[in-house]
């Protein structure tokens, strides 16, 4: 059979582009060719040095992983508030928030513990500076480190072609196009097979040290592996990935991971969620009401 031709003359860009708001796109309502905040909105702030304002998409989880995994290794002064931001609801462009993240999406984190207050946005510096403050999940060598900070900036890197190329194509496009997929599929296929080629023969991404490039790689990869996200499993064949699947369950094992990936949860079953986070304890005692309030 002949191969079907693509219609290249489909769309013929203008001269110049000009913004259409395409209610079919479900981020329409937030999508939008401009900066800044959209309305006033102070940002709370509760007793904490450190005040997380996020959402638990896999962004967000790295860095509640982080906080949970200092905490558990007994760094006291990563205690922190977790506030939720609903980016759906346009959370991410209230004034307060811009302020500290000035590129509107989450996660960002303040740190009170230093005067004045420091702001960060972007989850791989977030890692970093919290690795850095506290001394933990880096390695210390020299060598170790540049591994440790290859695979991180690899991770900030990669994800945007399988979250905003592959999964947009795939699960969100109001049309399937076939070129978009298969260009995304391919990358996001290949950056698998980066990821189980490292670790057919390492027990974390760096060697034998569980790091930072690992809580920034596992919310986005072992997510898709797992077919958690973008319910790609099948599609990417993702089975074929042994060694990434077997770093993916040791991984999702941690007690800190499992606390983590709840904090900023807004969506799943209700045990899953801890719409926000300001005290150790909140683990118990909101699963226990969310738990008794689904089940009444
Ligand atoms: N490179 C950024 C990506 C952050 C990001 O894309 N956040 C998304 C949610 S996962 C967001 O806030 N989107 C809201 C928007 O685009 O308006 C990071 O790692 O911090």
């Amino acid at each position: 059979m002949p191969k079907a031709k693509t219609d290249k003359t489909a769309y013929t860009p203008p001269k110049v582009w000009k913004w259409e708001n395409d209610s079919e796109n479900r981020f329409s309502n937030i999508n939008r060719p401009v900066a800044g905040p959209t309305h006033d909105k102070e940002l709370p702030v509760g007793k904490h040095p450190f005040q997380l304002y996020s959402l638990g998409t896999p962004n967000g989880v790295k860095v509640t992983v982080m906080l949970e995994e200092l905490l558990a290794a007994g760094h006291k002064g990563a205690e922190y508030d977790a506030w939720l931001i609903n980016i759906m609801d346009g959370d991410q462009f209230g004034s307060g928030f811009v302020a500290v993240n000035p590129n509107s999406k989450i996660p960002a984190l303040m740190d009170h513990s230093t005067t004045p207050p420091t702001r960060l946005f972007e989850s791989g510096a977030m890692l970093l500076y919290l690795a850095e403050k506290f001394d933990a999940f880096l390695p210390k060598d020299n060598a170790g480190r540049a591994e440790c900070l290859s695979w991180l900036f690899w991770q900030m890197g990669s994800a945007p072609y399988l979250g905003g190329g592959f999964g947009h194509f795939y699960a969100y496009a109001p049309e399937k196009i076939k070129y978009c997929i298969d260009r995304f599929a391919m990358e996001v296929k290949r950056q698998l097979d980066v990821l189980d080629r490292r670790l057919a023969d390492h027990q974390y991404i760096c060697g034998d040290q569980y790091t930072i490039a690992d809580i920034a790689i596992w919310p986005w990869y072992g997510a898709v592996a797992k077919g958690l996200v973008y319910d790609a499993a099948e599609f990417l064949q993702t089975s074929d990935y042994t060694h990434l699947l077997r770093w993916t369950d040791e991984i999702a094992k941690r007690p800190a991971v499992q606390r983590g990936r709840m904090v900023n949860r807004a969506w799943g079953e209700p045990e899953t969620q801890l719409l926000e986070r300001h005290d150790a304890s909140d683990f118990d005692t909101q699963t226990q009401d969310k738990i008794a309030a689904a089940t009444a």
